[in-house]
């Protein structure tokens, strides 16, 4: 049975709900397909304890509906997972998302049928899909969607003796639908990136003993704890327009917005303090949640190290993140790495212990921002134990446990926060053939290759949200989302209102956007050469070493995009 749709959306996270809304409304026939049983994305997979957004939800939330903005509450300013699924399963049953996406269905190939001009998606039921009569096994559409997610595939390490452990192993980007109790339990967790960081803290209230194996130290600060309060949200909705349209202004897409009228306690002397909800310093973007942002001086360098460490001592390791010189001089960068490194130092009892967790390979901004709830102190309790794996290497995955070259950990549960295949993984998975059976994985052998990270040369009518190459992971998500799909849709439209049937990036347009997103990574801490992200591809072995995401600025590259469609999609061929 083939079902022929005008458009596939593969995915329903965000960006696959908002996709078929908005071609739903154009007057397209929409089909979705979602591996997962729900919808949600990210939100339905990472269910790990302690999970959270770095973004505050009030501005971490759709803007295409008024009426939405002014409805749904949020329990507090950084929402934590379940909340942000809740949110998800309320859009999908408030526009009546369901009935047009197939669930438990995953991609297994998509091919370009030149003849057709027609996208032919093979697809595979999961088992919990075997309940549903008879679905479709092939879907042949004009236009094919990926809404696919820039932290969609984990990434796990392939360790020796892996599969002989007899325990539980869990991935926190493929956390179960049904409670984990880890109570009485000897838990592992092996990764200390943003996943990791979240989960340890959680984890070791639960569990009997924690053991962390970390490769490479974090450096983290503490992150937001509010709960939302009536007269915010209030105020929040009061301004909605406003804020929209400074978060089209800003280089990270959140608008910055400040309560003054909810404000708690007006200083006496009536002077207006604007509340730090979701202060974010530019150039640490999107790290959003930050406790605070207190006031200090524009440069580190004109502080001396003493007064840098009482700062910080006073105000928190945050402080650390507000200093502009942080981010574009490495001698300023390393004056606050260091003064990081002493904090911790006070932080943390054992003094091995705080060694190890100091960062001491790469600078701060190399990496996305990470925010924490109580991890440093996490490492103070008796029954964690942080194993560091440079020093003490991981030889082999044992029946009962992890073997370092130093002694055996047994364990019960072991965890894998190892990240994901970040931007380019859930594209490169689906298997996408092009034009003369162009694979797309060839073509982007040496690294993606895309125009806007909206489109391909050679793959006609194939389109990607928050692509490679776009604002995509440097932007607030919901706003990134919404705008490519607001193009996406207009430019389906446009071909439809013009009797044309494909459009396709020109190979000329996509290089130049190519050497257009290196040129402004250049320079900025995020490709210094010490610095391994999963922004470069550096944390999957064999992925080739490229800034994927478009550090320009949203605000820039909307225009682009604006400006593309006002040329007449200019670095497009239309026909
Ligand atoms: P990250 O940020 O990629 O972190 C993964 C962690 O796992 C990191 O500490 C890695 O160490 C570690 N890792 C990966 N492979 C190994 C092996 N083989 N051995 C030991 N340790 C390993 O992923 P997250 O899920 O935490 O966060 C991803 C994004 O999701 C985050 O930025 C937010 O945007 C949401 P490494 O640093 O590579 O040495």
């Amino acid at each position: 049975m083939t079902n022929r749709p005008d458009v596939l959306i593969v995915g329903a996270g965000f960006a696959g709900m908002y996709a078929l809304y908005r071609y739903r409304n154009l007057g397209f026939n929409v089909t979705v397909i979602e591996a997962g049983s729900d919808v949600g994305g990210t939100w339905f997979w990472n269910r790990y304890p302690g999970a959270r957004c770095d973004v505050p939800s009030l501005e971490y939330s759709y803007g295409f509906s008024k009426s939405l903005e002014q409805d749904w509450d949020w329990p507090e300013v950084f929402s934590a997972q379940p909340d942000i699924l809740k949110y998800a399963n309320h859009v999908a049953d408030r526009f009546d998302l369901r009935q047009h996406i197939q669930f438990n269905t995953r991609l297994v190939a998509l091919e370009y049928m030149e003849t057709d001009n027609r996208w032919r998606a093979t697809i595979e039921h999961t088992a919990e899909s075997k309940e549903q009569s008879e679905p479709a096994a092939q879907i042949e559409a004009q236009f094919c969607v990926m809404a696919t997610g820039c932290l969609s595939v984990p990434n796990k390490p392939v360790l020796p003796g892996a599969d002989s452990f007899t325990g539980t192993v869990l991935h926190t980007g493929l956390w179960p639908k049904e409670p984990v109790d880890l109570t009485g339990k000897r838990v592992g967790i092996i990764g200390t990136g943003s996943s990791g960081v979240q989960a340890i803290p959680e984890l070791a209230k639960q569990a009997e003993h924690l053991t962390v194996f970390q490769r490479t130290p974090v450096y983290t600060v503490p992150a937001n704890r509010k709960a939302m309060r009536a007269a915010v949200q209030q105020e929040f909705r009061d301004n909605y327009d406003d804020i929209r349209e400074m978060q089209q202004k800003n280089a990270g897409g959140v608008s910055n917005f400040r309560p003054v009228r909810s404000l708690r306690r007006p200083r006496s002397d009536n002077a207006v303090r604007q509340e730090p909800i979701t202060a974010i310093p530019s150039t640490s973007l999107p790290a959003s949640s930050l406790s605070s942002v207190a006031q200090a001086p524009n440069a580190i360098l004109s502080l001396t190290p003493e007064e840098r460490l009482e700062m910080v001592t006073e105000r928190g390791l945050n402080t650390l993140l507000s200093f502009r010189d942080v981010y574009n001089n490495t001698e300023a960068n390393e004056a606050a790495n260091e003064t990081f490194r002493q904090a911790l130092g006070n932080m943390i009892d054992d003094p091995e212990v705080s060694a190890r967790l100091s960062p001491t390979t790469y600078g701060l901004g190399c990496k996305r921002q990470v925010l924490d709830r109580d991890y440093y102190d996490t490492f103070n309790r008796d029954d964690v134990t942080l194993v560091d794996v440079i020093d003490t290497p991981i030889e082999t995955i044992t029946r009962d446990g992890i073997r370092t070259n130093e002694k055996d950990y047994d364990l019960d549960v072991l965890i894998y926060a190892t990240g994901f295949d970040a931007m380019t993984g859930a594209l490169l998975k689906a298997n996408i053939q092009g034009r003369d059976g162009k694979r797309l994985a060839d073509k982007w052998q040496d690294g993606p290759v895309a125009y806007l990270g909206l489109q391909m040369h050679g793959f006609p009518n194939l389109f990607t949200i928050t692509g490679p190459g776009s604002p995509s992971v440097l932007c607030n998500m919901l706003v990134a989302i919404e705008q490519h799909v607001n193009w996406i849709g207009d430019c389906i439209k446009y071909l439809g209102d013009n009797n044309l049937e494909s459009i396709e990036a020109t190979p000329e347009a996509e290089v130049d956007w190519v050497a257009h997103v290196n040129e402004v990574a250049e320079g900025t801490m995020y490709t210094t050469p010490s610095c391994n992200s999963w922004y470069l591809g550096s944390n999957v072995p064999g992925k080739a070493r490229i800034f994927m995401p478009y550090v320009g600025g949203y605000p820039r590259y909307r225009e682009q995009c604006e400006q593309v469609v006002a040329n007449g999609y200019e670095g497009f061929c239309l026909g």
